[in-house]
């Protein structure tokens, strides 16, 4: 037989073995839709080499802007990690997946608690499973910022005269974030949308406003040890992990309070991979790998058997984990129907100004 017979005869036979053993068929694809850092980049390679699939994994880095990509994206995705009141929003309109929970075995890891309040968005909880928690107050670097200046240890800091609108500050680019910040530094709760609440809202954030040069959810994570920002708002968790390299940075959490919000798992009901969105949820579900994540992306799991397991640096840590009486300072974002019109208007009106 001639040479290159042999060479197409032997091609066409491994191609054979490869069709008829299954090896060569396409991999399963799962397609997931996080905030950024906030997975560990380990369990998903575990994942796929468990199920023998592969997952396309994209961030975001706001509620808004997850949810225009979600309504305009051709590409769908299978699981999101929506906040409470945006699980409401998805819900609403009509993209939610009621979730079959006999196809999450470690359910019952979750914490009874933390189930409830997730009622408040999820009533029943049908559509979401809750991933982590967590609250959002000042990061700071202190090359730049003295102790003076953020002494009084409350949300005027965004207003001193220190900052003279030149030494970069940034605010998260997120309504609910930005007018609850001056809601609650006014002392109303970040969902209240009585006139007299939103007024004082709005004129505490015309003062900041002089000292805001960016609204920004992503990039200040660098700006902030480079020193191109001297003072963030931003999350808790997101501190702590540039925390654990940088010892310049220091974070406060508000003496007045802070915004409090739980993130989501959901399927969407136009997912193309169902099953293996169910085995990632209840992946992600097993008290050990609940604990990896949790202990790498520095939130609070809503899984108790994965508290349980915590290390001692993780539960004792101020900042992850704040005392009851900080906490009854605190306001979980929640679902505001057409009202959250009114907080919507006040931020782009800050924010073009
Ligand atoms: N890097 C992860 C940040 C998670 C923030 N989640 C919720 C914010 C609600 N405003």
């Amino acid at each position: 037989m001639k040479r290159s017979l042999m060479i197409v005869f032997v091609i066409v036979a491994l191609g054979t073995v490869l069709l008829i053993s299954g090896c060569g068929k396409k991999k399963p694809t799962l397609y997931i839709f996080n905030w950024s850092d906030y997975i560990d980049p380990d369990l998903l390679k575990e994942f796929e080499l468990d199920n023998n699939c592969r997952i396309r994994y994209s961030t975001f880095d706001s509620n808004e802007n997850m949810l225009t990509k979600v309504k305009s994206s051709t590409q769908s995705f299978d699981i999101l990690f929506p906040s409470g009141d945006h699980v409401t929003i998805l819900n609403e309109l009509g993209l939610l997946e009621e979730l079959d929970k006999s196809k999450l075995t470690n359910y019952t890891n979750l914490d009874a608690n933390l189930l409830k309040m997730a009622t408040s968005f999820d009533p029943d909880n049908r559509y979401a499973i809750p991933y982590a928690w967590g609250l959002t107050g000042l990061l700071y670097n202190k090359q730049y910022v003295p102790e003076e200046i953020v002494a009084s240890g409350g949300w005027n800091i965004l207003g001193d005269s220190f900052f003279n609108g030149i030494n970069k500050i940034t605010m998260l680019d997120d309504a609910r974030e930005v007018v609850g910040a001056a809601l609650i530094y006014s002392g109303y709760s970040v969902n209240d949308t009585s006139p007299e609440a939103l007024a004082a809202a709005h004129n505490v954030l015309k003062v900041w406003d002089r000292n805001i040069t960016q609204f920004d959810s992503d990039s200040y994570k660098n700006e902030v040890q480079d020193g191109t920002t001297w003072l963030a708002q931003a999350y808790n968790g997101d501190a702590v992990q540039l925390m654990q390299t940088n010892p310049d940075l220091q974070f406060i959490l508000p003496k007045e309070g802070a915004s409090m919000w739980m993130d989501n798992m959901v399927i969407l009901k136009s997912a193309q991979e169902k099953e293996l969105a169910y085995k990632f949820i209840d992946f992600l579900l097993d008290a050990e790998v609940s604990m990896r994540n949790s202990e790498y992306i520095m939130y609070p799991t809503p899984n108790k058997a994965a508290m349980e397991m915590m290390g001692e640096a993780f539960i004792q840590n101020k900042i992850i984990n704040p005392d009851e009486e900080y906490l009854d300072k605190c306001y979980m974002i929640e679902y505001l129907g057409d009202a959250v019109r009114s907080i919507d208007q006040i931020y782009e009106s800050i924010k073009m100004n």
